[in-house]
């Protein structure tokens, strides 16, 4: 047996000896590594921070003290330390671990997080509230309280929510830890200026130098620091005066101006680093004074993304979530996917680009994940990474709208949430057309509640003049864009999901796309369009889709096509919807069933009962399947389709129901829906 497997909590990993660590961390490392090459997952950012995690768990009591993590997308080594070993091979499926922090499985995880920027904001509102009840750790007058302890990554310390947590941390008259992780990675090269910044201080400032240097700047000092963090916070002092004098970057091959200490020392946090995140010993030393200081502090800690593997430190942005892949020797290989929506986008912003030199594109921190990476490359001037800052992006987008440009701004549906505020302020009430590109809408599969792209739709319908779109090929995206490029009358958005674009449609009826018309659905079963005005084309039931479930609609059509005559069509628009169509519909007394991957609440189908109630039809007959009002967890995409029973399945019941429902006359039970397993918070 492994020294992990003999691991069921960190009372165990404590009995070890220092000396017995750096297996504790190879057996971490491999176990991760093979269960990813099976699964996808996390790898590059877990690799990472291996040492860290034991260190932590050596040093602290996480049962009592607090440890939250930031994004939480590092936290594998973090389960298997805290009696998860057994869950890791059904990873990101629904009887598995989570991919991210997760309460249900483990008091050890305290939020359920995968957004950047907010663990030191909980963090401080457990540091205050563990104050407030009597239980905060502090050197004399507590020494059994709660400790309280934040992870975040270099890139997203740059986030604005991470910026306030800051802010907030400063005041704090307490113990307060904030860890760093300095691997000079996002996904991708993390932007911006603080990125530069670090990127100076990180070059030759090691721990190593200081103790090295640091006898000859022991001089006055903040109470309550011990014999390490005394020497590398006087070498931080000194050196920090030295970035002070000198803000210019560092030219290649010259010394490093400066350490961290003085930058977060204005938010009034004690900053020590960085020191290397990977040598055990230095990791323990140094975290066992931090744990009694009484005062905030920032520890930096560089380490190696990807670290342990050539290839995952190699390419680390390539390894951060990847898919499965093989490793048979030192040939590594992903598995190929098919075509991706995503990449898609990357090539029609190029296209687009190209015939429209006012077209200026976004991304924030994900230019592989949207397909921003193509323009990036292409149109240099014209495109644009703002780093994991979603409100900056999209507030330059407003900018940029305002001097005469087209801005498209390509984000995942879940992170758009965090641009909200500029989406309604900046951009739509100044009329604005700000373009919004939603990769991933919709449920994503593994990464699980954290990152289904569930309530877009029903956000953005509040506000006036929006546009609201969704792809359900490649033709179609391509037409949508086009009609967003030339829509200037406010805000537009396009949603298309994390899956593979479909051929269905252009085997049917051609590769040519007709043309996005404001507010127009477009008829994917053109024999059996009740707008034709052709008497035998009525159908029995007609499918409204919104996005990519069209294709599960047709198919389910198919199915049925013995038993009931199905219309299908592509809705194109959320807002406005197709009145008309509806009206055409409702009218002649033939059920809807409108289908969408998005919360039922506020969504598509609510804007079609919505629009029968406006114009005085009874919308008895309109039957909508969508998202349920519950949180779907991690699993793969095709189940959580089942499950949400928006599948072909699912859909196929919703017509039956929808057809019983006319022939009776009846409103019959409701949609369709399965309640969707429910994750709730463990109180601790
Ligand atoms: C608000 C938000 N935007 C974007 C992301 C996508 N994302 C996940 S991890 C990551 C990079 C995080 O970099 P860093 O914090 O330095 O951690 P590392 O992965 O390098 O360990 C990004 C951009 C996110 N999770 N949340």
């Amino acid at each position: 047996m492994g020294l992990l497997e003999s691991i069921k909590s960190p009372a165990d990993l404590r009995k070890l000896s220092i000396d017995q660590l750096p297996q504790v961390a190879q057996e971490i490392r491999t176990a991760i590594c093979d269960q990813v090459s099976r699964s996808g997952g996390h790898l590059a950012p877990n690799l990472g921070v291996v040492e860290l995690t034991i260190a932590l768990h050596y040093v602290f009591d996480f049962g009592h003290d607090r440890l939250l993590f930031d994004v939480g997308h590092q936290c594998y080594p973090h389960k298997l330390l805290t009696g998860r070993l057994h869950m890791l091979p059904n990873l990101r499926t629904s009887g598995g671990m989570s991919g991210f922090p997760e309460p249900n499985e483990s008091p050890y995880d305290l939020f359920r997080v995968g957004h950047a920027g907010t663990a030191i904001s909980c963090a401080v509102g457990m540091a205050r509230g563990d104050t407030l009840n009597g239980e905060g750790y502090h050197p004399e007058t507590n020494a059994k309280g709660r400790r309280v302890v934040s992870i975040i990554g270099d890139a997203s310390i740059v986030n604005g929510v991470a910026m306030e947590g800051l802010n907030g941390a400063g005041t704090l008259n307490r113990q307060f830890l904030v860890v760093l992780n300095d691997n000079g990675m996002s996904i991708s090269k993390p932007q911006g200026a603080l990125a530069q910044y670090f990127d100076r201080v990180r070059v030759s400032h090691l721990y190593a130098d200081f103790k090295k240097q640091a006898k000859g700047w022991l001089r006055s000092m903040p109470s309550g620091l011990g014999g390490v963090i005394r020497e590398a916070y006087h070498k931080a002092g000194e050196a920090a005066k030295a970035v002070i004098h000198d803000p210019t970057p560092s030219t290649a091959g010259s010394h490093a101006s400066g350490p961290t200490g003085g930058w977060f020392e204005h938010f009034g946090l004690v900053t020590v680093g960085p020191i290397d995140g990977h040598d055990l010993p230095t990791l323990i030393e140094f975290l066992t004074e931090a744990r009694d200081l009484d005062r905030p502090m920032v520890l930096h800690v560089k380490t190696i993304k990807g670290k342990g593997f050539d290839f995952a430190e190699g390419d680390s942005s390539k390894f951060h979530s990847p898919s499965p892949f093989v490793r048979e020797g030192c040939r590594v290989e992903l598995k190929k996917e098919g075509r991706s929506f995503t990449a898609a986008m990357g090539d029609a912003l190029v296209e687009v680009m190209k015939h429209d030199p006012k077209v200026v594109v976004a991304t924030a921190a994900m230019p592989d994940g949207t397909g921003v990476n193509k323009p990036l490359a292409a149109f240099p001037d014209r495109s644009f990474d703002t780093g994991i800052c979603e409100s900056h992006a999209l507030d330059m987008m407003a900018g940029m709208a305002k001097t005469g440009f087209k801005p498209f701004f390509a984000v995942y549906a879940t992170f758009l949430q965090r641009a909200f505020d500029q989406a309604f302020q900046e951009a739509s009430l100044q009329g604005l057309p700000v373009r919004l590109l939603l990769d991933r809408a919709g449920l994503v599969g593994g990464d699980g509640s954290v990152h289904h792209g569930f309530c877009d739709i029903a956000i953005l319908r509040t506000l006036p003049n929006t546009a609201i779109t969704a792809a359900i090929d490649e033709p179609s995206m391509l037409a949508a864009l086009e009609f967003m490029r030339t829509y200037d009358d406010g805000l537009s958005s396009l949603r298309y999901p994390r899956d593979n674009v479909s051929d269905v449609v252009t085997q049917r009826l051609g590769a040519q796309c007709p043309p996005f018309e404001l507010g127009k659905a477009r008829a994917l079963t053109p024999d059996l369009d009740v707008q034709r005005g052709d008497r035998a084309a009525r159908p029995d039931v007609a499918v409204l889709a919104f996005g990519v479930p069209a294709i599960d609609a047709l198919k389910a059509a198919d199915q049925l096509a013995g038993d009931y005559k199905v219309a299908v069509y592509d809705a194109r628009f959320a807002k406005p919807v197709d009145h008309e169509l509806i009206r055409a519909l409702l009218e002649r007394g033939i059920p809807i069933v409108t289908v969408e991957d998005h919360t039922l609440i506020g969504g598509f189908g609510a804007s079609v009962l919505e629009s029968a109630q406006q114009m005085g039809l009874d919308a008895s007959r309109v039957v909508r399947l969508g998202l349920p009002d519950s949180w779907i967890i991690q699993d793969s995409r095709t189940s959580q389709l089942a499950e949400a029973g928006i599948d072909v399945a699912g859909i196929s019941r919703g017509i039956r129901q929808a057809a019983e429902l006319a022939a009776t006359g009846q409103m019959l039970s409701g949609p369709t829906v399965q309640v969707a397993r429910v994750a709730s918070p463990v109180a601790r």
